[in-house]
């Protein structure tokens, strides 16, 4: 077992019972000329995050926790694209039209891949969902309990969009899941902020949150993360 020195309380997980999952880390939000950029976003904030993610999928291979990337994609035939969201916004490019990079959010297209520093790798599961939680309507809770998955260290793009939603569908469902705060980012920093108090709040009613930090300190088995284990145990 490992202990995350985490708010609002120690998080504790068995890593063969833990799932990294990585969410849409596409070039589409993290290019300019993708979806995020047509939609007003400065892209900035989010490429910012790419080298924590790197660290801590490093990590997650060296102690051989499961991988999932997920990637917010659609058929090309938009066959499992509501129209409410292809005309949310009223963009002039919207899902589904050409852009500076392909088709917009469609499968297969240069802005639906992942950015190149962190494409998936053999063994690592990459997920295709058509909405912003990574539950609705794809095979993800079949996946993690074919694997006997109960714990989710969960990061990625956008804070308040993918990632929340993905770890309120995650936490009905029965997962314990912990945010990994400087692992994910927002278009609006301080959206990103109040996801995390939010995620905490009320002894922690959607999960739990820590920074990157923690994580690797969990690994390295430091005197900080055996305190803060003791402290749990203690509490009962
Ligand atoms: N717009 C925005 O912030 N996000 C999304 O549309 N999708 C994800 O968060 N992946």
């Amino acid at each position: 077992m490992k202990t995350v020195h985490a708010r609002p309380y120690p998080y504790t997980f068995d890593p063969a019972h833990t799932a990294l999952v990585l969410i849409d880390m596409q070039r589409d939000f993290l290019e300019p000329g993708g979806f995020g950029a047509l939609l007003g976003n400065d892209v900035a904030p989010l490429r910012r995050i790419v080298p924590a993610c790197q660290r801590l999928l490093a990590l997650a291979r060296e102690h051989g926790l499961r991988v999932i990337h997920t990637q917010e994609a659609h058929d090309p035939l938009l066959a499992d694209c509501p129209p409410s969201k292809k005309a949310r916004g009223g963009l002039a490019c919207g899902i589904g039209d050409p852009g500076p990079l392909g088709r917009v959010l469609v499968a297969g297209e240069p802005g639906a891949g992942f950015v190149p520093e962190l494409l998936p790798q053999s063994g690592d599961t990459v997920l295709r969902k058509p909405g912003k939680g990574a539950f609705h309507a794809t095979a993800l809770d079949a996946i993690l309990h074919a694997q006997g998955i109960t714990h989710l260290l969960i990061g990625g793009v956008t804070t308040e969009v993918c990632v929340q939603t993905t770890m309120r569908e995650a936490y009905d469902r029965g997962y314990g899941c912990l945010l990994v705060q400087d692992w994910a980012a927002s278009y609006v920093p301080h959206f990103h902020d109040a996801v995390v108090e939010m995620v905490v709040a009320q002894g922690g009613i959607v999960g739990w949150a820590a920074p990157l930090a923690a994580v690797e300190a969990a690994w390295a088995g430091s005197a900080f993360a055996q305190a803060a284990a003791a402290a749990a145990a203690a509490k009962g």
